[in-house]
């Protein structure tokens, strides 16, 4: 079917419909790639990839080249078959032209190969294609180079030959530019490439990646992503910045009812857990049957393991899902023929086949991976059953002050000044570092609105703690019951009585680790806040400057340096270096820092298509081992966004 490229397709009805069909997509993007934001944006990128990581995992292709060129335009190239450039029967035109210019190509032109890697709407290069200013796909095949044009999903000119190349070669190139007019950014992010890429190619073992940004001046960037491992990598690079329990990472992987299972995992010696679930190479924060079969298959393992070899007493009762998750880190990827997700946000897998799937693959193989390695088995365990004990005694606490808030009626922490309005919408409540900036803080709120809650020094790191100590600790028990919200499963934002939590330290390291130790207990026990935008660092100033009487606040070097720009350098320049929050009065706290019509707020926010990353970004903070700590001085500021209020 290598057919007459030279020969020109009849253009009717078809072409026609096919026009309305990129109309559609051009009116209303939103529905085919979620947004027009930056977000939206990054998507096209991930469209045209999973087209090639598809042929990847066909077996076809090795290697996956992105560039993003110097005028913010990207080019995919891959090493498959190349797109077929013979005339679709139904469609009358060549195969390429099929998948760039109508919806849905695949599927309505389709027979054979299923799409399993899937966009976040799986709607492909034909949309990338209508939300393009132009697009220009190159193939290579059997000696010839094949070349389109489109231009806002429009056809240039019919297929054509347009070079030759090494017979053996064969790929696909794709270069696009979003159209401008269409989205709000079209500025791309390396980084945000950079995390999707690189999760690609943990996902999709012995695939290499390549990812270019031609746009420095000076020097081209140049990444590759290559994992011979996959996902017992992913684990091993999750697990970097902790200590792992025993040296091997376990895996396993098999088949059954057409559902293709992975699994890898590792303890360490924390006490949170990390599991991270994907269909077809998409994340699935919320999971979904797929992990529930491997939690299953985990718990029922372990506790048939430890009742066999009697480190669990006939007396003891069942290690729980959670004693044996505790200080685990996993990832269970799964490739299934038709996802079906459910859920609010459609982000939860429902198939029960995965289920079961993972389960059986899941508990043959750890069984006999317990029996070989009893060493290994006996840690997990040893280290489940103390979890088991922690759990218990944490419990009784938790008991303890539940029935102790039912008794006196949300008895509120004795160190909270309160405010007085009691409509959560207009509150807010600063959480300041100790109690003489706490003190200052006081008397400068504006009452009605904004709550202060001082606490004393270094907050627990719940990352180093048992849940029976967080549960008895002093600051974090003034935090959950000021909030209102409770914590974990009794969780409940409608109860939350304060529209922006404000963490405000000093603007020194000290300040930015206990930011981060108030961060990482959020993250950890109500991540809700932080996904709903409730979580915000004040930004207190580093520097004033008094001269003739006037004042100027700095809140960086080159704030300051602009400010000296415009009044002069000269000896009446009076400038102040704040160390903490405590060498300021109140008076200037509030203007600072604390009024609404003119501090600044970061709000922290989480990027939840990634939140294998932010877990590492807070892991890696919070590691003993020095080198990872400052990693995280850098990586951190992508987990705060600019935002004026
Ligand atoms: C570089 C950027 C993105 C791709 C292929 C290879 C084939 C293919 C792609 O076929 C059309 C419709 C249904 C079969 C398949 C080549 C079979 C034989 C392919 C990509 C054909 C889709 N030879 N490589 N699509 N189907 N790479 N890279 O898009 O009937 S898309």
């Amino acid at each position: 079917m290598q057919m007459g490229v030279e020969m020109s397709a009849e253009y009717g009805a078809d072409q026609i419909q096919i026009l309305e069909g990129l109309e559609a997509v051009r009116k209303r993007p939103g529905m085919y790639i979620g947004s027009t934001s930056s977000r939206g944006l990054h998507h096209l990128v991930y469209e045209i990839v999973d087209n090639a990581v598809d042929e990847a995992l066909g077996g076809y292709c090795d290697t996956i080249d992105v560039t993003i060129n110097k005028d913010n335009s990207i080019t995919v190239i891959d090493n498959g078959r190349g797109i077929p450039v013979g005339i679709n029967q139904k469609a009358g035109i060549p195969a390429v032209e099929v998948v760039f210019t109508i919806l849905h190509a695949g599927g309505k032109f389709g027979g054979g190969g299923y799409k399993v890697s899937g966009g976040l709407h799986g709607v492909g290069a034909s949309v990338v294609n209508a939300l393009s200013n132009w697009l220009e796909v190159e193939i290579c095949n059997e000696g010839k180079i094949y070349k389109q044009r489109y231009e806002r999903g429009h056809v240039c000119y019919p297929l054509k030959v347009v070079g030759d190349c090494e017979p053996e070669k064969t790929g696909t190139k794709v270069t696009f530019k979003p159209d401008d007019t269409i989205f709000e950014e079209t500025v791309y992010d390396f980084e945000v490439l950079q995390q999707r890429l690189r999760e690609m190619a943990f996902l999709t073992k012995n695939l290499k990646i390549v990812l270019r940004d031609l746009r420095p001046e000076e020097k081209p960037i140049e990444k590759t992503y290559h994992y011979e491992g996959g996902i017992k990598e992913f684990v091993s690079y999750l697990n970097k910045s902790k200590t792992p329990l025993y040296d091997d990472v376990l895996y396993f992987e098999g088949r059954k009812d057409n559902v293709i299972v992975e699994v890898a995992m590792q303890h360490n010696d924390s006490y949170t857990e990390s599991s991270y679930s994907f269909v077809n190479n998409i994340n699935t924060p919320e999971g979904g049957t797929h992990l529930a079969g491997f939690k299953n298959a985990l718990t029922k393992t372990f506790n048939d393991y430890a009742r066999s070899t009697k480190l669990l007493k006939d007396s003891e009762a069942n290690l729980s899902g959670d004693d044996i998750r505790e200080g685990l880190t996993a990832i269970v990827s799964i490739k299934i023929e038709d996802p079906q997700f459910e859920g609010q946000t459609k982000q939860k897998l429902g198939n029960s086949e995965a289920r079961g799937a993972v389960d059986s693959v899941v508990s043959e193989q750890l069984t006999y991976y317990l029996e070989q390695n009893p060493t290994v088995a006996k840690q997990i365990c040893e280290k489940s059953i103390l979890a088991q004990r922690a759990r218990e005694a944490a419990r009784k606490a938790r008991d303890l002050t539940r029935r102790k808030t039912a008794l006196e009626g949300m008895a509120l922490p004795g160190k909270l000044a309160d405010c007085s309005d009691k409509d959560p919408k207009n509150c807010e409540i600063f959480i300041v570092e100790g109690d003489s900036a706490g003190g200052s803080a006081k008397t400068a709120r504006s009452r009605a609105t904004q709550a202060i809650l001082p606490l004393r020094g270094k907050i627990l790191n719940v990352e180093k703690a048992r849940l029976d100590r967080i549960y008895s600790n002093a600051e974090i028990k003034a935090m959950i019951t000021a909030f209102g919200t409770g914590i974990h499963d009794d969780f409940d934002i409608s109860k939350l009585r304060y529209d922006k939590i404000i963490i405000m330290t000093d603007a020194d390291v000290d300040g930015a680790h206990i930011a981060t130790l108030m961060l990482t207990f959020l993250y950890r026990f109500m991540p809700e806040l932080i996904k709903q935008g409730h979580v915000y660092l004040a930004q207190p100033p580093l520097y004033k400057l008094e001269k003739n009487k006037k004042t100027w606040y700095a809140y960086s070097d080159e704030e300051l340096s602009k400010i000296l720009d415009e009044v002069g350098r000269d000896q009446n320049n009076k400038i102040q270096r704040y160390k903490g929050l405590g060498e300021m009065d109140a008076e200037q706290l509030w203007d600072t820092t604390m009024d609404p019509e003119k501090r600044v707020l970061l709000r922290v926010s989480m990027n939840e298509e990634a939140e294998s990353e932010i877990d590492l970004t807070f892991t890696t903070l919070m590691g003993d081992k020095v080198e990872p700590r400052r990693e995280f001085i850098e990586a951190n500021a992508k987990f705060v966004q600019n935002l004026d209020i």
